[in-house]
């Protein structure tokens, strides 16, 4: 079988001669061609040119931003517009739609302009991040600042339609030939409300919005669903086999009962049109998928791709295999810490890949990956030595265990299944501040609190046993997976406010007992949403918590804290590769003597206890709520 025919045949659910292979490289070649650090044998290569010289199949999943036709197709990203070759269906604008560009450097501002009003964006594509490999420019200032711009918005899209791309794909499919299994998109949303979530918001902003604003956001996911069904009709009339139909599925971002109320639904239309030609539905499922295990399974996708288990995530490959395969083919497995020595000794390697191997039944259904990609710093060789063991014993059926796949909830029995967390104290003085901070109602709140110093009680008992009480308690069903992201982060919002209100009112030695807390995003790295959501928690609890950001030098950091004085710095970090600059930043403070005069603590998806005593942090916190103890521990 060629590479193409085998992948073919594990997404369709039939059985390959041999195991498919087909790591993503993009971000690691893009890094090292840049910075010269290719391995020597493949100087000189292309990217294809590599995978193909070492026996893999090409991974043609995501659309390679930085080689298209059109020199402008990811102008208009922050409205999830792009113009790939890659993509059948592409997204157009009318005249009616006045588009003013400004470009000044690595920046590109955009204002669109329709009776409705105006909206402005800007993305960035700096130096710092062609050199980490990212292809994909950053969007800084999104579409969605107020409410009315989403109306905006709506105004706009209804000005747009969506046309036919299908002889740019024919090529693109001609190009990849035996080698790949080229896949189309129009966007990587799974729908309206999941393209609003992407491109229009800021991360963090967008569950804000969507609790406070959902009428608004679902008119506006009203106006873009007929240009999605269009494209779908035109995905339908297209030569593409497999459609990638959402990204980063996640059981935080994407919980639970959003995905079953807006994504679900989507994901079933796309295969009751693409389905009976042929077409299968391909998910980018890089994110934890504890939470969303069977609504994904009874989601209807065919791939779920860049799958990413255990130890990065919760769930291990074995349990993804028997709970899934039965119906979707599993594209990736192998989580990119796996190629990162310094991450993952060799024999935990070995063991890793002997246990995948042992725990993928027969094979079917199963395409080896790197999930999400491989990174720039990765131990090449290892990607080489997996596919010598695919080469030695990826002849399929594989001769090893069986698998069981369990039963699956509904959409419906996971929507019915949350419950309001419950205050926990009994001191009834206290129920309607617990419950205004549970709902999140910040004026219901702050009046509850001016009741309660009416009736003179202390300010710090309000803090203290009404509404840190229940913000501890939500915190713990927020743990449960019975309370999600846009409910913690309105209850520490509104907690927030009404700590600001209660200050003129606390004791001299009780304000701001927690003191203050610098928190930013280390460089090169942008994802902001964990950090944000620990800087919330944070200010919910008292601290007064001074956000540097994304992408924050540690030059800069060491700027800040001799200008804020914080008791604590909390750095975040999401990528393996920017872990690194933790320890720069401690040598940095070291470095001016600042050292001593701050904590510093650290978090992010990578990072664990042992990286945290290495690098000589004061601390680690898993999630947001550990930040908080660790903080209170550390400054008493
Ligand atoms: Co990215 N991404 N991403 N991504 N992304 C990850 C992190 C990844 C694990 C996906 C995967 O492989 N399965 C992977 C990293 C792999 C690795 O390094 N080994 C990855 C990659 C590879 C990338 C790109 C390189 C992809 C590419 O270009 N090909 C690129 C890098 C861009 C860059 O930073 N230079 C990239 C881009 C993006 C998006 C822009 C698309 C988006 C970020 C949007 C944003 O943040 N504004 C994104 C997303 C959404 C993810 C996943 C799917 C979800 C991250 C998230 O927000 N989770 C993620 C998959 C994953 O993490 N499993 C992934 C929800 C959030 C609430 O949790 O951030 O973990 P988390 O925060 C937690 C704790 O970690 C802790 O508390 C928080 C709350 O409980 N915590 C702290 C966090 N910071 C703390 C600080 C503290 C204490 C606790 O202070 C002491």
């Amino acid at each position: 079988m060629t590479h193409r025919q085998r992948l073919l045949a594990a997404v369709r659910g039939d059985m390959p001669d041999h195991l498919p292979y087909a790591p993503r490289i993009d971000l690691w070649f893009n890094a090292n061609s840049l910075n010269g650090t290719l391995p020597q044998r493949h100087r000189g290569r292309t990217r294809d040119e590599i995978a193909l010289s070492e026996g893999w199949a090409l991974h043609k999943v995501v659309a390679d931003h930085l080689h298209q036709p059109d020199p402008d197709a990811m102008l208009h990203r922050a409205l999830g517009v792009h113009y790939m070759k890659e993509y059948v269906a592409h997204f157009t604008f009318t005249d009616r739609i006045k588009i003013d560009v400004q470009r000044e450097g690595n920046r590109t501002r955009i204002r669109y302009t329709t009776a409705k009003g105006s909206i402005t964006t800007s993305t960035v594509y700096s130096q710092e991040m062609r050199r980490s490999g990212t292809s994909v420019p950053w969007i800084e200032e999104h579409a969605v600042k107020t409410p009315y711009d989403l109306k905006v918005l709506a105004g706009i899209f209804e000005n747009m339609d969506v046309v036919a791309n299908y002889e740019a794909f024919k090529a693109h499919q001609a190009e990849v030939g035996e080698n790949g299994l080229p896949v189309t998109a129009f966007t990587v949303a799974a729908g309206p409300v999941h393209h609003i979530q992407k491109y229009f918001l800021d991360a963090t902003e967008f569950f804000h919005y969507y609790r406070d604003h959902q009428p608004e956001i679902l008119y506006l996911a009203d106006v873009l669903a007929p240009l999605y069904e269009k494209a779908l009709r035109v995905v339908a009339g297209s030569p593409a086999e497999v459609i990638q139909w959402g990204s980063n599925f996640d059981d935080m971002l994407t919980f639970a009962p959003m995905f079953a109320k807006h994504f679900v639904p989507w994901i079933r239309k796309a295969k009751e049109v693409l389905s009976p030609i042929g077409i299968r539905i391909l998910c980018h499922t890089d994110g934890e998928n504890r939470g969303l295990m069977d609504l994904l399974h009874e989601s209807g996708m065919d791939v779920a791709e860049a799958v990413c288990p255990a130890p990065m995530t919760k769930v291990s490959i074995q349990e993804y295999y028997r709970r899934w395969s039965d119906r979707i083919t599993i594209f990736g497995g192998v989580p990119s810490n796996l190629l990162l020595p310094q991450l993952t000794p060799e024999k935990d390697f070995q063991d890793f890949m002997d246990g995948l191997f042992s725990g993928i039944g027969a094979g079917a259904r199963f395409i080896l990956g790197v999930a999400d990609t491989t990174p720039p710093d990765a131990d090449f060789e290892r990607l080489v030595r997996i596919g010598d063991m695919v080469r030695e014993k990826g002849r399929l059926p594989l001769q090893a265990g069986a698998f069981n796949p369990v039963g699956t909830a509904t959409a419906a029995e996971v929507l019915a299944k949350r419950e309001p967390a419950a205050p926990v104290s009994q001191d009834t003085r206290f129920t309607k501040i617990r419950q205004a901070v549970l709902d999140g109602q910040e004026q219901e709140l702050i009046g509850q609190v001016q009741e309660l110093l009416q009736q003179k009680v202390a300010p710090k008992d309000i803090i203290d046993l009404g509404m840190v009480a229940a913000m501890e308690s939500l915190n713990q069903a927020f743990k449960d997976g019975t309370v999600f992201i846009p409910e913690v982060l309105a209850a520490a919002r509104a907690m927030n406010a009404a700590v600001l209100f209660l200050e003129p009112h606390l004791a001299e030695k009780d304000k701001r007992a927690g003191g203050k807390i610098l928190i930013g995003t280390v460089k090169g790295d942008l994802h902001d949403i964990g950090k944000n959501m620990v800087a919330t928690m944070l200010r919910g609890v008292g601290f007064n918590v001074v956000d540097l950001g994304i992408s924050v030098a540690a030059d800069a950091f060491v700027r800040k804290v001799a200008e804020e004085r914080p008791q604590v710095l909390a750095l975040s970090a999401l990528l393996t590769t920017t872990m690194p600059e933790m320890g720069k930043v401690i040598g940095a403070l070291t470095r001016v003597g600042s050292r001593e005069t701050v904590k510093v603590i650290v978090g992010g998806a990578p990072v664990n206890q042992n990286f945290a005593n290495d690098i000589g942090a004061d601390g680690y916190a898993k999630d947001a709520a550990e930040a908080i103890d660790l903080v209170r521990s550390l400054i008493g």
